[in-house]
């Protein structure tokens, strides 16, 4: 008998004491949520859902009619149900506290809800990305403060890739999981448990058209990797960029590898290019519960002390060894 999300989570609340039954039900509604999207996702053209919006989000990007609809699928869905005291997006500019109308309760959720929209349109895998937070017990009214936790603090978080499969993939803390939607059945369905990352890999992920703009210990590593057996690794490797960081990542907890999106000189005022409260947050978790390294170069990224809601980070995460190395070598030239 094939095992469903929602016993999956059952077993997790009841035989693991892992979540209590309001974190069961959060992430329920969010799996349906992501279910929802999906279909929107698979009618594509047919849909009328592709292309701009003509409106930016907060991070100054081109908004795509998916963009809002997955954000508004997202809020309309979790709303309602009395778990959730607000929810955060990268498609909202400040947090989107539970109307008065009803229950608040005690878990906070961030999204970013496509991401990799710049693939919407050319029919490449997209996702939704999320991070489940507890609001502080002292937070009479709840705000955007206290969104600001360290990833260590999340007690769920997971991403629904849309490709060829829709797969949730998901940790509570208790390692990963990943359930593929079956359509016919309307549900997610327990494909892969205890997900492990090898430690090595041959494999690494970055935007190479940036070269010229990274720092020194970025260009360093890579220039070893493409050097391949004859260089210092003594081994060849092989590139991977999918411009779609749930799509990056599925490929590493499935496979390895190394993904990178490092600080360069375009805007030097930008610690980097991804979000960290949900992007770099959530899939960082995944990846350490699979046994795989994530830092931003200098620190591990679970440890960082968010200081704004939007803010971005640089990123490394992957197969541990490799992590490990590009980590070691910004070190070195600190
Ligand atoms: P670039 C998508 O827009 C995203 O936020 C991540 O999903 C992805 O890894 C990255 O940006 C791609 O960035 O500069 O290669 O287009």
């Amino acid at each position: 008998m094939a095992t469903s999300l929602s016993r999956y989570l059952v077993e997790q609340q009841r035989a693991k004491h892992h979540i209590p039954p309001e974190l069961r039900l959060l992430l329920e509604v969010v799996a349906r949520a992501c279910k929802g999207i999906s279909h929107a996702v698979n009618k594509g053209a047919l849909g009328g859902v592709l292309g701009s919006a003509q409106s930016e989000n907060v991070q100054g990007e081109v908004q795509k009619k998916l963009d809002i609809i997955a954000n508004e699928v997202l809020i309309e869905a979790n709303e309602w149900g009395g778990h959730l005291a607000a929810m955060a997006s990268e498609e909202m500019d400040s947090i989107y506290v539970v109307p008065n109308r009803y229950p608040q309760g005690e878990y906070l959720l961030l999204f970013d809800p496509l991401d990799g929209s710049s693939n919407i349109d050319v029919n490449v895998s997209i996702g939704t990305i999320f991070s489940v937070l507890k609001k502080p017990e002292s937070a009479e009214k709840v705000s955007e403060a206290d969104f600001l936790q360290a990833g260590q603090a999340q007690v769920a978080a997971g991403y629904c890739v849309y490709g060829p499969q829709t797969t949730l993939v998901l940790t509570v803390g208790d390692g990963v999981a990943m359930f593929t939607l079956d359509r016919e059945q309307g549900s997610f369905v327990l494909t892969e448990e205890n997900v492990r990352i090898p430690e090595d890999t041959r494999e690494f992920a970055i935007n190479m058209s940036n070269m010229r703009h990274w720092d020194k210990p970025v260009t360093d590593y890579i220039t070893e990797c493409l050097a391949g057996k004859d260089g210092p690794r003594g081994k060849d490797f092989n590139m991977r960029w999918v411009a779609s960081m749930v799509a990056d990542v599925h490929r590493i907890l499935t496979r390895g590898g190394i993904f990178m999106y490092p600080w360069d000189k375009r805007d030097p005022d930008k610690p980097g290019k991804l979000r960290l409260m949900y992007e770099a947050n959530p899939m960082s978790w995944l990846i350490e519960q699979a046994g795989g390294m994530a830092t931003n170069g200098r620190e591990r990224i679970l440890d960082i002390q968010p200081t704004q809601l939007h803010q971005r980070v640089s990123v490394c995460l992957g197969s541990k060894n490799e992590v490990a190395r590009f980590t070691a070598m910004h070190q070195s030239e600190a």
